[in-house]
């Protein structure tokens, strides 16, 4: 347990901490006594409210009761992180009672999760992978493609690249059987998309500091408690910060995933989402945890002032660690279309994005998508996309595997 309310010895220097922005997030000002002497210094991350003064809210650690991994180090103190010290007023909530079948559940077979993905992609598999029935190797062929192609949100440039492509290969290896040009696409459109392909690798920092951003309801936080599923079942210790300080809901949604999966969650009520960053990484730290994964509250990347926070979120979590994060994953919800392309864009440009999480891909996503991002369609850089949400199950996060997908697009 932490005892987050005693006096820190000077926190390094945050300068752009202190110049931050009037909040969204203040926390009701109840109580508004003039903050102790020794008021923790987190109040400089926590945004002021203009006239009244006001304690930072108290930052909670939500531990499960009886958990296998972050034992609670009693001493040493750790060096680096002064704040993160032993016993104190912290709340500590047991988890709720899970059901062996929800903390459990056993492994799904590929063919479900697959089978799940084809069905969700199966408005652009029927138009795509219908193309090939009964017909002659012609033109028409080609540019019902190239239709079917660009309705599928594939943009125009992998579109350009997939029919030339597939056009040269028809040509060379003399192909006459639709059948047969239909597995040549698939093949074209595997490798398009190998390069978003890539292992999230748990052990190249520890902790390894993970935030997640996107937009509104896109899956992050459902995404963080089925990574923290993921990650405990590779053997990773995690610690999870509920960066959503603005609804009461969403700290309440995370501490429930938390609970499920048995791991602490570092939570504030109101207050600054960088302050619950920042103490989420000291604590991951002293605890020596295997990843911290950071919540944020979704935002649209017109919402210039909540990008800013989205940056300041990023800048605080390197004051905790000077290579945090380590990676920085936006959480795309798989039926946005080309719009994806422009929330790539700005999530990239405010944080610099290591990854994508696509979700939502058992529905009714065309998922042409990716192939527009492997295409680098409107400026996009090509971003990994480590996985895909294939259901709300705690299994239902896969990685990406571009063959699976290339052979989904195609009702293969
Ligand atoms: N079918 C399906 N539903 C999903 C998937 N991922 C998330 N969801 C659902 O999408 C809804 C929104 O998910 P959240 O995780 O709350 O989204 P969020 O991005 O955290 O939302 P905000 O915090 O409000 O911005 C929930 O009902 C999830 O169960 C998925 O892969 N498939
Ligand atoms: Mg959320």
């Amino acid at each position: 347990m932490f005892n987050f309310f005693k006096k820190k010895p000077p926190v390094p220097a945050q300068p752009e901490t202190r110049e931050d922005d009037a909040a969204r997030h203040a926390p009701p000002v109840e109580t508004p006594a003039t903050p102790a002497a020794d008021a923790p210094e987190r109040d400089e991350l926590v945004p002021a409210t203009p006239s009244v003064p006001q304690p930072a809210p108290p930052v909670e650690a939500v531990t499960p009761e009886a958990p296998p991994a972050p034992e609670p180090k009693p001493e040493p103190e750790p060096e680096p992180e002064p704040e993160i010290e032993t016993p104190a007023p912290v709340a500590v909530v047991p988890p709720a009672p899970v059901a062996e079948a929800e903390t459990a559940p056993a492994k799904p077979e590929k063919s479900s999760w697959l089978s799940r993905l084809r069905s969700g992609l199966s408005r652009t598999g029927k138009s795509l992978g219908g193309l090939f029935v009964g017909v002659k190797v012609d033109e028409n062929l080609f540019e019902e493609l190239e239709t079917a192609l660009i309705m599928a949100d594939a943009g125009v440039e992998a579109t350009a690249s997939l029919l030339d492509g597939l056009r040269a290969r028809v040509r060379k290896e003399r192909i006459e059987d639709a059948a047969q040009v239909k597995t040549a696409l698939r093949e074209l459109l595997t490798e398009h998309l190998r390069p978003l392909e890539r292992a999230f690798d748990l052990s190249r920092a520890q902790p390894l500091v993970v935030m997640i951003a996107g937009v509104n309801g896109a899956g992050k936080t459902t995404s963080i408690g089925k990574l923290a599923h993921a990650f405990q079942a590779r053997g990773a210790s995690v610690l999870l910060a509920a960066g959503d300080t603005f609804r009461a809901a969403a700290r309440e949604q995370l501490i429930e995933w938390g609970s499920r999966n048995n791991v602490t969650v570092i939570s504030q009520e109101g207050g600054d989402p960088a302050a619950v960053a920042f103490d989420a990484v000291n604590a991951g730290r002293a605890r020596g945890a295997g990843v911290v994964m950071i919540d944020t509250a979704g935002r649209l990347p017109t919402q210039l002032h909540l990008m800013e926070e989205l940056r300041k979120v990023r800048r605080v979590v390197g004051k905790a660690d000077a290579d945090a994060p380590h990676e920085v994953l936006l959480v795309l919800d798989g039926n946005t279309g080309q719009n994806a392309l422009a929330q790539i864009r700005a999530f990239d440009a405010a944080i610099n994005l290591t990854g994508l999480v696509v979700t939502k891909l058992d529905g009714t996503a065309k998922g042409g998508t990716l192939a527009a991002v492997a295409a680098g369609s409107q400026g996009v850089r090509p971003i990994p996309v480590y996985w895909i949400g294939v259901g709300e199950g705690l299994q239902d996060l896969q990685p990406f595997v571009a063959a699976d997908f290339a052979a989904a697009l195609l009702g293969d």
